[in-house]
């Protein structure tokens, strides 16, 4: 895999200590954040400014991750049985280490219902991705998944980087293509046929045509980079913000006199489902879409989509990748 050569490194000896991931400098600015014209929660659409940083090139991969275990020991948190004590009414049998993880549906299903091709993994984690009897051999170049928020947090601290806001990640997703509606040029998803980025082609969840050459996650870098020389923010994986969700954007874009600059999100009290009142876990902002995002599903193949993610959820298509702010990187 060849990350383009234009690519600037995070320089300074302090930088080069630790992974030697790819970082892209994106110069701070203005661009319209959200979109009107998509799922409510995406709305409204309205101007905000952010500071440069740098962002790595591309998530986090297995290779990445493995190091970063070897060296601090991580056990991440769905290799950890869960304590009944956070999870009241739980069914004993349900607390085992495990993770979220796709099955495909043998042919149609209820859409409205995810527990169809969504199930409980037990012994899912980033090192057996489909459960106990899966590897990631040969997928050192794959993101890696089942990370669960702290995971993500641990391996920044480690990396001497930090999470992107959701801001700072739709900024840099959208490659300099203000209020565009993909990364890339044009109104379309696969302009000319053309698979852009890892998702879903077929009827969701059970018919995958593979137009786009994967069923699961993807060689990071295996489609065209944005105008940032940025590759995987659409598709493949999920990726964590630092962000407490909120049903739709609280800026008010009539107030053109307020532009929010680097805007952190709601407030955590807010971010908890409201279907589920009985579940106190807080939810963060999580971006990007998915190899399991479809035409005929789920949209969220474009930088103004958003999804709400608890933070002790781990998944086989949710990852993550650093930032380091301006102000704290040497350049
Ligand atoms: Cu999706």
């Amino acid at each position: 895999m060849s990350i383009a050569r234009k690519v600037k490194r995070a320089g300074g000896p302090k930088a080069k200590a630790r992974p030697e991931t790819e970082m892209v400098f994106i110069p701070g600015g203005e661009f319209t954040m959200g979109s009107d014209r998509h799922y409510a929660e995406e709305a409204p659409a309205h101007r905000v400014k952010v500071d440069g940083f740098w962002i790595d090139a591309t998530p986090v991969t297995n290779a990445e991750f493995r190091r970063f275990v070897r060296e601090t020991g991580h056990v991440t948190f769905a290799e950890i049985a869960p304590d009944p004590k956070d999870y009241p009414g739980a069914l004993p049998h349900m607390l085992r280490a495990g993770s979220l993880v796709f099955v495909k549906s043998k042919g149609p299903v209820d859409l409205k219902n995810w527990s169809n091709w969504w199930t409980f993994g037990f012994g899912a984690d980033w090192r057996h991705p489909y459960g106990p009897d899966s590897s990631i051999k040969g997928l050192d170049d794959h993101p890696v998944v089942h990370i669960s928020y702290r995971d993500a947090e641990a391996y920044a601290k480690w990396a001497g980087k930090e999470l992107p806001t959701e801001a700072e990640w739709e900024f840099a997703a959208r490659g300099g293509l203000d209020g565009a509606e993909f990364a890339w040029e044009g109104h379309e998803l696969m302009p000319g046929g053309q698979p852009m980025a890892n998702t879903w082609q077929g009827e969701f969840p059970w018919q995958n045509l593979l137009t786009d050459g994967y069923e699961k996650t993807s060689p990071v870098g295996s489609y065209a980079p944005n105008g940032y020389g940025l590759y995987d923010m659409i598709g493949n994986t999920w990726e964590w913000t630092i962000d407490w969700y909120s049903q739709k954007h609280t800026a008010d874009p009539a107030k053109a006199c307020c532009i929010p600059q680097n805007p952190r999100g709601g407030a955590e009290e807010q971010s908890y489902d409201a279907c589920q009142p009985n579940i106190k876990i807080p939810r963060k902002v999580i971006k990007g879409g998915s190899f399991l995002c479809a035409p005929s599903y789920c949209r969220r193949y474009r930088p103004a989509a958003r999804h709400a993610e608890p933070i002790d959820t781990s998944t086989c298509h949710l990852s993550f990748r650093c930032i380091k702010r301006e102000r704290t990187s040497e350049r």
